[in-house]
């Protein structure tokens, strides 16, 4: 039986505003370990990362190759210490589940994951995230984990990002409908498997999906699955920090994360950027427990 290890990573340095921090609580009190249960895998929970709070530290200290970046040593520190756990998850023959926390926690969940392996990445989100501290339009490490994970400009130099085990060829992004200009030309040079909204409205999101999944486990020892939740129409999920328009829906989403299921190469995964702040009734931190659930295998019959 599978046994899933849930790691909390509750950060807010990464994104444009506060709240993101409790995601973990969310996610939790939105009733993860049951949903989860009727997938019919067994959980573990090892409780949340010691992150200190964004107010006690200053975003501008300086940091190696921090560029533009905002509060990239703390990053850096919380990047290490989830690499560690999720490493440590796969030596126990686990599967890390983190839970955000914004979406810079991948750079921990990615460098851990591919620590002694081969890789794939899968990210849904709305977002590229593939800028990097000379690139970033904002300083948001959340729009810039990808590129950290990929050791990218600047993140080559650091003994955090840079993931060995990890390459463009294996990383499929799905759902893109809010990316940067840097971000574009990214994408085209490094030969990343990219799906926009047009082509999931083309070709459906099962054979989208189906696709992602095969070209990032080609020649690995599996896949990390990444899902931000505003990769989700916002009408579906409001509670997150940077909501864009015309997102997958409800069914789209479960069937997506079917299909993750089906491919039966999923190695770690992570829920990120759940704002309870901005949420409706924990709606967004449920529909979180729900996808991870289908991911995981739960099904109606
Ligand atoms: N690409 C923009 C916006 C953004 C990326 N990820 C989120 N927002 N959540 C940036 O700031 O890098
Ligand atoms: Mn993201
Ligand atoms: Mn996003």
């Amino acid at each position: 039986m599978t046994t899933v290890r849930i790691i909390g990573a509750p950060t807010d340095y990464g994104a444009n505003r506060r709240g993101v921090d409790m995601g973990p609580s969310a996610i939790r009190y939105g009733g993860l370990a049951d949903q989860l249960a009727g997938a019919g895998v067994e959980t573990v929970d090892a409780g949340d990362l010691a992150v200190p709070r964004a107010e006690e530290r200053d975003p501008d200290t300086e940091a190696p190759s921090r560029g533009n970046a905002k509060f990239l040593r703390e990053t850096a520190d919380v990047s290490r210490r989830l690499a560690d756990a999720v490493s440590d998850t796969l030596a126990d023959g686990e599967v890390p589940l983190a839970l955000g926390g914004d979406h810079s926690i991948a750079i921990g969940s990615l460098v851990g994951s591919a620590r002694d392996a081969d890789i794939g990445a899968v990210w849904f989100d709305a977002h590229a995230d593939l800028n990097t501290p000379s690139t970033t339009p904002s300083g948001n490490v959340h729009g810039m984990p990808l590129a950290a994970a990929l050791g990218f400009d600047e993140f080559a130099d650091t003994d955090w990002a840079n993931a060995p085990g990890l390459s463009p060829e294996n990383v499929a992004l799905v759902g893109l409908r809010s990316v940067d200009e840097a971000e574009v030309d990214v994408i085209r040079d490094h030969g990343f498997t990219a799906y926009t909204m047009s082509d999931i409205d083309e070709r459906g999101i099962t054979d989208v999906t189906e696709e992602a999944m095969a070209a990032a486990a080609d020649g690995t020892d599996g896949v990390h699955v990444s899902l931000d939740l505003d990769w989700l129409d916002p009408k579906e999920a409001p509670g997150v920090g940077t909501p864009v328009r015309g997102g997958v829906t409800y069914r789209e989403a479960h069937s997506a994360m079917e299909t993750v299921d089906e491919a039966d190469c999923l190695r770690s995964m992570e829920l990120v950027e759940v704002n309870p702040t901005l949420d409706q009734h924990n709606e967004t931190a449920e529909l979180a427990t729900e996808l991870a659930a289908s991911a995981f295998g739960k099904r109606v019959l």
